[in-house]
């Protein structure tokens, strides 16, 4: 997070991270789709021909509260390729919270813990423990056959504390949803650890129904919130009875 007093602006950082080919691009082409003209910048991707992402790409989004506190908010994605480990290690530096995509396909199963492994071992190389930093979790490709099933889904969501998130990237399936999830445990945090509300009058919930709406969704707060497949903060009922 960056904060310029003077300009009384506020930069979040936000890191699509995952294995290669799982959809980190096209969850920022799809946010990039569904956002406002005015709350969106340029989205800067570099890829080769085969999606490759080789370097990384970065949606900027900005928006004003009614504080008069702008907050701008930089995505980004790792490019998932093996080879690019030193990229990654760079991109996911001070990142304020995690969105890991995962392909559900089985055959993709072990590329997913691999790349969650190399995540947790970049992040303490910053000295940051993955279960302290803001992170959510998406199953995309759920339109492709010989996926994950939901129960499988469950069951290792459970043993988890991350949100959890079903996605059709390329069809802007819980794409959307998932970002906000992203925002709205980032948000928290930082709220903790600055106490943003009570020095800039700023009001979180408000932001994020801001955000919602430039993104194209209008429903309340809490059921947007709600959307998750799982979540460890708000254990569906069905599977602890
Ligand atoms: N069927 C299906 N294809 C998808 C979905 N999401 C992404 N794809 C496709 O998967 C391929 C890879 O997607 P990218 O978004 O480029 O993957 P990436 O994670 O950015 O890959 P790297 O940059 O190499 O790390 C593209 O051809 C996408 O169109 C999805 O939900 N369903
Ligand atoms: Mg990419």
């Amino acid at each position: 997070m960056q904060l310029d007093f003077a300009s009384r602006e506020l930069t979040i950082k936000l890191v699509y991270y995952g294995p290669a080919l799982s959809g980190k691009t096209t969850n920022l082409q799809a946010l990039h789709q569904a956002a406002a003209g005015d709350a969106k910048g340029r989205l800067m991707t570099l890829e080769t021909k085969d999606d490759r992402t080789l370097f990384f790409d970065l949606l900027p989004l900005r928006f004003a509260d009614d504080s008069g506190l702008s907050v701008r908010l930089k995505v980004f994605t790792v490019p998932g390729q093996v080879i690019h480990a030193s990229t990654r290690r760079l991109v996911v530096q001070g990142a304020d919270g995690i969105a890991f995509v995962a392909d559900s396909r089985r055959s993709q199963t072990t590329q997913s813990a691999e790349s969650f492994v190399d995540l947790r071992n970049n992040l303490e190389a910053q000295g940051i423990q993955l279960e302290k930093m803001p992170l959510v979790i998406q199953f995309n490709k759920r339109d492709l056959p010989d996926v994950r099933s939901e129960e499988e889904i469950r069951d290792s969501a459970r043993r988890g504390r991350e949100p959890v998130y079903l996605a059709v990237a390329t069809k802007g399936q819980g794409v959307v949803e998932c970002f906000l999830g992203l925002l709205h445990l980032t948000w928290a945090d930082l709220e903790a650890k600055h106490q943003l509300g009570r020095k800039f009058g700023f009001n979180g919930d408000n932001f994020l129904r801001q955000v919602a709406r430039k993104l194209g969704h209008d429903a309340p707060l809490s059921d947007l919130l709600g959307r998750t497949f799982t979540s460890a903060r708000a254990p569906a009922r069905e599977v602890s009875p």
